[in-house]
Order: structure tokens, then C-alpha cells, then sequence
């Protein structure tokens, strides 16, 4: 069974081949699929450092390939096995960085308001199909990739200061809303960023 052995494969999310290879085996292996969580972005590291004014056009193309474009690759791909079910759900990653201006976050930050748009326009595409397309908007949380970023451990500081709730969130907590959303208890919702 799937404990036994989970389907672990890689995939670069800016390649439609390696993007296909996955869902075929999938495919093969499941006969279907029932939800996606997706959680790709980047960034390099220099765009996260330097004044947002000095964005490259080559920072801001990958920024957006990964961390946006990738939403609708994915869910492309998807669709048929989505299908063989009646229905499918997918849940995205975002950050406030997308509405409001975060010290550093800079082209991120254009690329989650990107992602969110694509989250709306990608509901109303594919709701008629059965399937929802939604985002979780966690607060910040010290993964391996954000420490070291500059100006990173200063928010992960204020925020307990801030949030209503007086402290960080959990990534069980971050777990638990994607789960909801993904599952049938979240099954009238769809286009959303839950905060
Ligand atoms: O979305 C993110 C970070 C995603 C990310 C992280 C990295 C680190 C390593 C994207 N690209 C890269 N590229 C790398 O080379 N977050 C919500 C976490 C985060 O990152 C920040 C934050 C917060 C919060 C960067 C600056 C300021 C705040």
C-alpha cells in the first residue's frame, strides 16, 4: 500500500516534460488523482538582498516561472486524472508579501500577487469540471530555505508582537487549513486566499 511505498519523484516544476513524467506515473501507479498540494517558489538569492528597484529581468522571470506559472502547469497536467475521479482540489502556498510591502520579500512579494490572481482565474476555469483551486496565506515560518535571508528573522520577531493570536503559526496549523481546504469539508470553496 501507499505506507508501505509512497511515490516519491522529482520534478522541475519549469519543465512541461519532467511536469508530464510525474502525472503519467501517477497515473499508472493510481489510476487517478485526488488533490494537489502545491508549494514551489523561489527567488535567487540576490533579488531578496538587493533594493527591489534593481530586479533583474532574468530574477523576475524565474521568480514568476517557479512561483506562479508553475500553479498552472501543474493543474493542467492534472485535470485528466482529476477527472477520472469526478473531482479534484488544489491547495497553493502564498504570503501577505503579496498585498502589503515586506521588507526584502521584493519580486516574491510580485509573485505571490501573481500566484493569488492565478488562483481565481484558475477556479473559474475549472470549477465547472469539479475542481477547486484555492490558497493558504501562512505567516511566516523558519524552513531551511528562509533562514539567512536577510530581514527574516526580524519578521518571525514581530509578528508575535502583532498577530491577533500573539505568536507565530505552527506548521501543523499551516497543515491542518490546507487539509480542510483540500478535503470534503472545504468542498464549497473555491478562488480563496484563507489567512
Ligand atoms: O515565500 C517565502 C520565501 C520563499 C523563498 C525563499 C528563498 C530562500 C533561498 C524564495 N526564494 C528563495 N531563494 C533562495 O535562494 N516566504 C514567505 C518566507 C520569507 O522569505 C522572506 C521573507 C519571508 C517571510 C524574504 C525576505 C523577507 C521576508
Amino acid at each position: 500500500g501507499l505506507e508501505q511505498s509512497p511515490l516519491v519523484l522529482p520534478c522541475d516544476v519549469s519543465s512541461d516534460a519532467e511536469i508530464a513524467s510525474v502525472f503519467e506515473k501517477v497515473d499508472q501507479e493510481f489510476g487517478g488523482l485526488d488533490f494537489i498540494a502545491h508549494g514551489a517558489a523561489f527567488a535567487p538569492r540576490e533579488e531578496l538582498e538587493a533594493p527591489f528597484v534593481n530586479t533583474t529581468r532574468d530574477g523576475f522571470r524565474v521568480a514568476m516561472d517557479i512561483s506562479a506559472y508553475s500553479l498552472i502547469a501543474l493543474t493542467r497536467a492534472a485535470m485528466p486524472l482529476f477527472e477520472k475521479r469526478g473531482s479534484g482540489s488544489v491547495v497553493t502556498l502564498s504570503y501577505l508579501g503579496s498585498q502589503r510591502v515586506f521588507p526584502n520579500y521584493n519580486v516574491m512579494g510580485v509573485a505571490k500577487a501573481a500566484l493569488e490572481a492565478t488562483v481565481r482565474y484558475l477556479a473559474a476555469d475549472v470549477g465547472p469540471k469539479g475542481v477547486r483551486v484555492n490558497a493558504v496565506s501562512a505567516g511566516p515560518i523558519k524552513t531551511l530555505a528562509a533562514a539567512g535571508i536577510k530581514g527574516f528573522s526580524n519578521i518571525l520577531h514581530v509578528y508575535p508582537d502583532r498577530a491577533p493570536l500573539r505568536r507565530n503559526v505552527e506548521t501543523s496549523e499551516v497543515a491542518d487549513a490546507a487539509a480542510f481546504l483540500l478535503s470534503d469539508a472545504g468542498k464549497g470553496i473555491t478562488g480563496e486566499v484563507l489567512m
